[in-house]
């Protein structure tokens, strides 16, 4: 990766919008605009893995939602439980009277933890939901 030969390329945008970036990096640290951007693309990279990838993956799916809503907290258990081999730790937040928030850590292949993922975000009553993916070293 370091041997790699450096490309330069240019982007056009709406100045307001390089503003805001800018605002967000600097808070966040980076030194230039190069180091961020890349980090943003290696990241859009990783998510974006076909879903017929063969490696093996970990990450998290991170659910919000109303556990009052009818049979939703069955239907969500009886998906995990299909997924069981994918499944590494679960860790449920009662984060008010009506709300929950949960983060299944998952290891697999992408199209299973794809899979996994959408069934149990697609459900009724579930109010965020997101796979994020890391490569294993
Ligand atoms: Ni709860």
């Amino acid at each position: 990766m370091e041997n790699n030969k450096l490309t330069r390329f240019g982007v056009s945008m709406d100045e307001k919008l390089l503003e805001s970036f800018d605002q967000i990096i600097h808070n966040k640290g980076y030194q230039n605009r190069s180091e961020a951007v890349r980090d943003l693309i290696r990241d859009f990279i990783v998510q974006h893995k076909s879903s017929n990838n063969t490696e093996n993956l970990a990450g998290a799916i991170l659910l919000f939602y109303n556990h009052h809503q009818n049979n939703l907290v069955n239907e969500m258990m009886s998906i995990q439980h299909g997924y069981h081999d994918n499944i590494l730790a679960t860790t449920h937040l009662h984060i008010d009277h009506h709300n929950c928030l949960e983060l299944i850590v998952v290891k697999g292949i992408m199209s299973d933890l794809q899979e996994l993922s959408d069934k149990l975000i697609t459900l009724k009553g579930v109010l965020y939901g997101k796979l994020t993916i890391s490569p294993l070293a």
